[in-house]
């Protein structure tokens, strides 16, 4: 699509444009000063040999041209040296304003063979010419061809076309989804995955039995301008999924912190867990530091309690707690991009966790992308305001490999736009990613920091230390489930406690027929966000 310059301050040299940007061969635009376009230099020649001065009449009497007709005539002399095809005015549609900035502007339109240094350079050197500048091309932002790209309002609220210019993303990067799988041959991910890995019991291989992994999976890296479907942040990128949460949604502890410890060795540059529960764990905390020692930028959704009442997806009974990141593992460690989710007008999602954790924003309600096996979804939660923030990192990665997590959190918070109240705030974090602007500050090498003022110490609530005894679990909304206790209550099936005061390990059977090793915490509430 073709667009008229309308830079009446940017008067262009053609001395300073070396490499001239594209533009409609032989078309220019043209200012004239007040008086000197052809049209009224004629008009006042014309007025001039009707009634000439004084000074006039001796002009004619040494055949000498006044300025005004010298001026006319150089113009003249240009129009055919350049075999002028047309001339009309810019079209101001009657605006006041605008009529005062463009009066006596015009387009010209030139045999399309010309030379545009020459054209300008000539028409510079006549005094009566403001500015002339060629009719460049202004082009979309890159859009990707896919069909339904149109729905994906979130990918032009964080400004991904604009960053598109710059990266589609890279094979080189490695983004993990530790989550409930990827379709790896699903048509739009096919190209951009490289395995799904069964992590967790009953989990299968290169499958998604849950298609929340999916959905996750297409917005990080779904394959973009294939003419398929949607377009993922990355439209190039080597996914890696890690299915730890299988047998309705949800996974144990001993499988996600395998399957992020695996993420880990395999080289994944970035993780993303759109998951979460109301259980600190030392274990869980652990595979994410070695996971940022290692060089990993580890992104999680805030969680979706926000406002919600009590129920096994949202177990905590005090309120406050249990809408907050800050009670929400791994949203509440301090090592991850804890992200919030916001609609298509730039309020908070109704359920999105607010909280000293929140870190970022982006785009969580009706998002479509990738579903099992071959078909796709529009789905909300802070879940899908994650792989946003996860596919950011990927693409900053794919400028810049050699970020360290640290550098691509402040890449991505430090430029988010700020919403809500100003500067951090609890809702939004550093507000709603931009990621034309990260993508920006990576290339120029100049990323500014900013930390997150209220992330809240590692271990908010008291934690059940060191065993599992036979106390009860602590008050306050921390879900700690000794065997014994849970098995009393029919959630669990204890077996082989090695000590009966102390039962520092045992094997539990779930109720829902996954089995783990130490149980700690309860991972296999509902602890997904969809
Ligand atoms: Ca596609
Ligand atoms: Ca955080
Ligand atoms: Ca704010």
């Amino acid at each position: 699509m073709a667009a008229l310059a309308l830079g009446a301050c940017t008067s262009t040299s053609y001395a300073q444009t070396q490499e001239l940007a594209p533009a409609v061969p032989g078309e220019f635009i043209i200012k004239y000063k007040d008086g000197h376009s052809p049209a009224q230099l004629e008009a006042a020649a014309s007025s001039e040999l009707q009634t000439p001065s004084l000074l006039q009449r001796i002009r004619t009497m040494f055949g000498a041209e006044s300025p005004m007709q010298s001026e006319l005539n150089s113009l003249k002399a240009l129009e055919s040296k350049y075999d002028l095809q047309s001339v009309s005015a810019l079209e101001t549609y009657d605006q006041p304003g605008a009529e005062a900035l463009f009066n006596e502007t015009y387009i010209y339109k030139y045999n399309t063979d010309v030379n545009t240094t020459d054209v300008m350079r000539d028409y510079e050197n006549i005094d009566g010419v403001e500015y002339i500048e060629p009719n460049y091309i202004y082009t979309a932002f890159k859009a990707p061809n896919d069909p339904n790209y149109n729905s994906l309002w979130g990918m032009k609220i964080i400004k991904a076309e604009e960053a598109w210019e710059i990266s589609t993303g890279a094979q080189t990067v490695k983004v993990g989804v530790v989550d409930t799988g990827i379709e790896v041959n699903h048509p739009d991910l096919k190209a951009n995955t490289l395995k799904s890995e069964g992590m967790g019991p009953g989990c299968p291989n290169n499958t998604d039995t849950g298609n929340h992994g999916s959905h996750v999976a297409g917005t990080i890296g779904a394959v973009g301008n294939n003419t398929t479907g949607v377009a993922g942040v990355n439209w190039a990128v080597s996914m890696n999924g890690y299915a730890v949460l299988c047998a309705g949604g949800s996974g144990s502890l001993a499988s996600i912190a395998a399957g992020v410890n695996k993420a880990v060795a395999d080289g994944n540059k970035v993780i993303n867990m759109s998951l979460g529960g109301s259980s600190d764990s030392t274990t869980f905390h652990n595979a994410i530091i070695n996971a940022k020692n290692s060089g990993v930028t580890v992104v999680v959704a805030a969680g979706n309690c926000w406002n919600q009442p009590q129920s096994q997806k949202c177990p905590l009974s005090n309120p406050t707690q249990r809408g907050s990141s800050d009670y929400t593992y791994p949203a509440a460690y301090p090592e991850v991009i804890t992200t919030a989710a916001t609609t298509s007008s730039d309020q908070s999602a109704s359920f999105s966790n607010r909280g000293r954790a929140n870190d970022i924003a982006a785009p969580g309600v009706q998002i479509e992308s990738t579903w099992p096996p071959s078909t796709y979804q529009s789905i909300s939660g802070t879940s899908m305001a994650s792989p946003h923030v996860a596919g950011a990192a990927g693409l900053l990665l794919s400028v810049n490999p050699n970020l360290t997590p640290d550098q691509v959190q402040n890449a991505l918070q430090c430029t988010a736009d700020d919403l809500g109240a100003a500067g951090w705030d609890e809702v939004f974090g550093h507000g709603r990613l931009n990621l034309k602007k990260a993508i920006d500050a990576v290339q120029s090498g100049n990323i500014p920091t900013c930390s997150t003022p209220g992330q809240p110490p590692s271990t908010p609530l008291p934690t059940n230390p060191g065993g599992a005894t036979n106390t009860p679990a602590p008050t306050g909304g921390q879900q700690v489930h000794p065997c014994p206790e849970e098995a009393a209550k029919g959630n669990y099936n204890c077996t082989t406690p090695t000590d009966d005061n102390d039962y520092k390990a045992w094997e539990a059977e779930f109720k829902q027929g996954v089995s783990s090793l130490s149980p700690w915490f309860e991972y296999i509430r509902k602890a997904i966000y969809n």
